[in-house]
């Protein structure tokens, strides 16, 4: 374990900072398979360089976009009830923490022993946990640079505690179900028998609402979606022209899930490194999944995961949801 103690001038005496030092992995190889398949598709990870996260936060703000306004408000109205259910002194686990924006809507309530942020992105994780940290003097943070993205190891050595994971943004929606499924099953690991996982996810409602916030008027999503290409291209040093391709994004009624693609406006020739990847016209690239689901559907993940739901907590309009697993008394699996 890396314990990497940079001094600068906002440096917080309550933040602690680890740092792993994740290896970025096999993107080459993982991008050229994708892109050989028969019906081409990329890892949505890729959608977040800088300018990708930038343009996420700008989807946030879209009126279309309900499900990052409709988690707030459930987070900020039922803070209290949420805490409760964490109990007193958790540890609180958030993989992905990114900004730690949602997080604050509810640290006033569970008052945890320890915040423990896990990012792949170190120095955003570092700024973000030493604001956190200015802002919420009494909470101790300990931030972990690391990469949770497939098999991420479970950390025994936290502080001392109950542990929560908190997971929201409905993120869990990029995965297949079957994935999903071993995801939380793996976080069983890190929670051991008395944990549990603080989740929000995304409900399935009329396409119209779905189509319309992977459509936004101002195409901010559009151009999330074809960021991609340029942040493929710094990457592993690729020639995608993202003007020749286009925005497609629907929701797939039978699959439960938005899909969204890139369409090649014209035959063009890719070229990654030595090899050369060919679009016909009107070819499609499937850049991301986005499952939604029932509060039935995903009670039997989470049961077919080992958890139990203890509560769920939906927005006024029943458009998004946060749930509260706990690990079943009854789990028999590993
Ligand atoms: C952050 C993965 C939950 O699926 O709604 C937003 C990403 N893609 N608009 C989602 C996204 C297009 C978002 N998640």
């Amino acid at each position: 374990m890396v314990l990497t103690m940079t001094a600068t001038a906002e440096k917080q005496s309550n933040v602690l900072f680890e740092d792993q030092q994740p290896t970025p992995g096999d993107n080459w190889a993982e991008l050229i398979e994708g892109l050989s398949r028969e019906q081409k598709q990329i890892n949505p990870k890729y959608f977040y360089d800088q300018k990708g996260s930038e343009l996420f936060e700008q989807i946030t703000l879209q009126h279309e976009y309900y499900p990052a306004r409709a988690e707030k408000s459930i987070l900020s109205q039922h803070a209290s009830e949420i805490a409760s259910y964490c109990g007193e002194n958790c540890i609180l686990i958030e993989p992905g923490s990114g900004s730690c924006e949602k997080v604050r809507l509810l640290l006033d309530k569970i008052q945890p022993a320890a915040y423990v942020p896990l990012d792949i992105s170190a120095d955003f994780l570092y700024q973000s946990a030493q604001k956190l940290g200015q802002e919420f003097p009494w909470l101790s943070i300990h931030a972990i640079c690391a990469d949770f993205s497939d098999q991420w190891q479970a950390r025994t050595d936290l502080e001392n505690g109950r542990r929560v994971i908190f997971y929201p943004g409905s993120t869990i929606g990029n995965m297949e179900p079957n994935r999903a499924q071993a995801f939380l099953s793996n976080l069983r690991e890190w929670i051991g028998e008395d944990g549990s996982v603080l989740i929000g996810v995304d409900l399935q409602k009329s396409d119209h609402l779905l189509n319309a916030a992977y459509n936004d008027a101002k195409g901010v999503t559009a151009e999330f979606n074809l960021n991609v290409l340029n942040s493929i291209n710094s990457l592993v040093n690729a020639d995608f022209n993202a003007d020749s391709f286009s925005h497609h994004a629907f929701y797939n009624r039978a699959l439960k899930r938005i899909e969204m693609h890139l369409i090649s406006q014209q035959a063009q020739t890719v070229t990654i490194g030595d090899n050369l990847i060919h679009f016909d016209k009107d070819e499609v690239l499937h850049t991301e999944n986005s499952y939604k689901y029932s509060l039935e559907s995903f009670t039997a993940l989470s049961n077919a995961a080992g958890f139990t739901l203890e509560k769920s907590w939906l927005d006024e309009d029943k458009l998004f949801s946060v749930h509260y697993l706990s690990i079943s008394k009854t789990s028999t699996l590993r």
